[in-house]
């Protein structure tokens, strides 16, 4: 079979020539997107290299229980996540998939993403369901009454929860460029890395978390879904919306191990539905859910490579 490589990507041209006649032909796609969409933009995975935060596996800590036990350190984990997340910048994957939202009204994304590049590549909203919530909401962890949830960039959330920095001799020439340049005092050290267990940990009080400013009592966690949490319901039932509207042409499975439901299940809620599958990956062993069925597309490689190629019929080419 004819194939090519590119950086990172090996292209299998008769595979790629019958993806795009098949999207040619669609109106009706899902997309379900995962860490490896956000790889090239600098930010870790789940599983794999990357995955541990210090010791720590990283979806041990995104679970209540390690919430309740130790606030601190799951807060330090956030804060370090949307501090990365902040300074990382939208992929042309991003870019790619927002233009195919814009182009196709029957396109749906379903992200399990926290990360905050797509809506910052600028994906329709309507087009976009945050399957996982967003590093960038926080809400209120007293369930039963106060109810308190706001979207928040600020970085740090609290000074307690500044990214320590390695600070700079204040009489280095580095030091004096950067008053020069009316830089703030705290920018003037790098980073440093928290998730690398032979950086210090600095202690942080419960008392300096963020608190809920509505009940002022209890403290506010981030708006992302846990493990043994459901969904939000809004945006499952606005994937059980679109999946019952009628036929789906094709979901494309990109960057995700698919291990993790309900988001895996939608590959085979999908296929129900007469979805053909299109798997981008780095990895061919992470196959869809349900596994490979005949007439299934595997792209290898960087998807942010492989999916503006993958849907340049419909969008064209993009810029960066
Ligand atoms: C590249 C690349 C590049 C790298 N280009 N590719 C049915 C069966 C069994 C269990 C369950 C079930 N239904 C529900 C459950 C329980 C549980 C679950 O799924 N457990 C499994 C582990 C078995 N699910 C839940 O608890 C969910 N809630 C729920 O179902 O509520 C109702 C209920 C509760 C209890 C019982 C029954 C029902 C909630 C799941 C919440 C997941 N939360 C997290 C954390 C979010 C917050 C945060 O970010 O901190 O979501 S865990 C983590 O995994 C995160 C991710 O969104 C999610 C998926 O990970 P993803 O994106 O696939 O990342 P990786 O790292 O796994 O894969 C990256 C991929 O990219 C790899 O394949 C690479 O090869 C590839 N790659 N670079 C292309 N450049």
């Amino acid at each position: 079979m004819a194939s090519s490589t590119t950086a990172n990507v090996a292209i299998n041209t008769k595979g790629l020539a019958s993806f795009h006649e098949h999207l040619k032909k669609s109106t009706r796609v899902l997309a379900l997107l995962g860490a490896g969409l956000s790889a090239s933009s600098g930010l870790p995975t789940f599983r794999g290299a990357g995955g541990l935060w210090r010791t720590h596996d990283a979806t041990s800590i995104a679970t209540p229980e390690a919430f309740n036990a130790d606030p601190s350190l799951v807060w330090q984990f956030y804060s370090y996540r949307r501090h990365s997340a902040l300074q990382a910048q939208p992929n042309p994957a991003h870019f790619a998939l927002a233009e195919l939202a814009r182009k196709m009204p029957g396109f749906q994304a379903l992200s399990q993403n926290v990360d905050g590049l797509s809506p910052r590549a600028d994906h329709p909203p309507e087009h976009l369901q945050l399957l996982h919530g967003s590093l960038f909401d926080v809400r209120c962890t007293d369930r039963r009454g106060c109810g308190y949830s706001e979207t928040n960039f600020t970085d740090p959330i609290v000074p307690a929860l500044a990214i320590p920095t390695s600070g700079i001799d204040p009489s280095s020439d580095e030091a004096r460029q950067a008053q020069s340049n009316q830089v703030h005092a705290k920018q003037q050290g790098k980073d440093l890395d928290i998730s690398d267990i032979n950086v210090p940990l600095p202690s942080v009080a419960t008392h300096d978390l963020p608190i809920c400013p509505k009940c002022q009592k209890h403290l506010l966690r981030p708006g992302v879904v846990w493990f043994g949490e459901s969904l939000p319901k809004q945006v499952l039932d606005n994937v059980d919306d679109f999946v019952e509207a009628g036929a789906i042409d094709m979901i494309m499975v990109i960057g995700t191990s698919a291990k993790v439901y309900p988001a895996a299940g939608y590959t085979e809620v999908a296929r129900s539905k007469g979805a053909r599958v299109c798997v981008v990956n780095m990895d061919e062993n992470d196959r869809p859910a349900g596994g490979w069925q005949e007439g299934d597309w595997f792209f290898k490689g960087d998807a942010a490579v492989l999916v503006p190629m993958l849907l340049e019929p419909v969008i064209g080419q993009i810029g960066s």
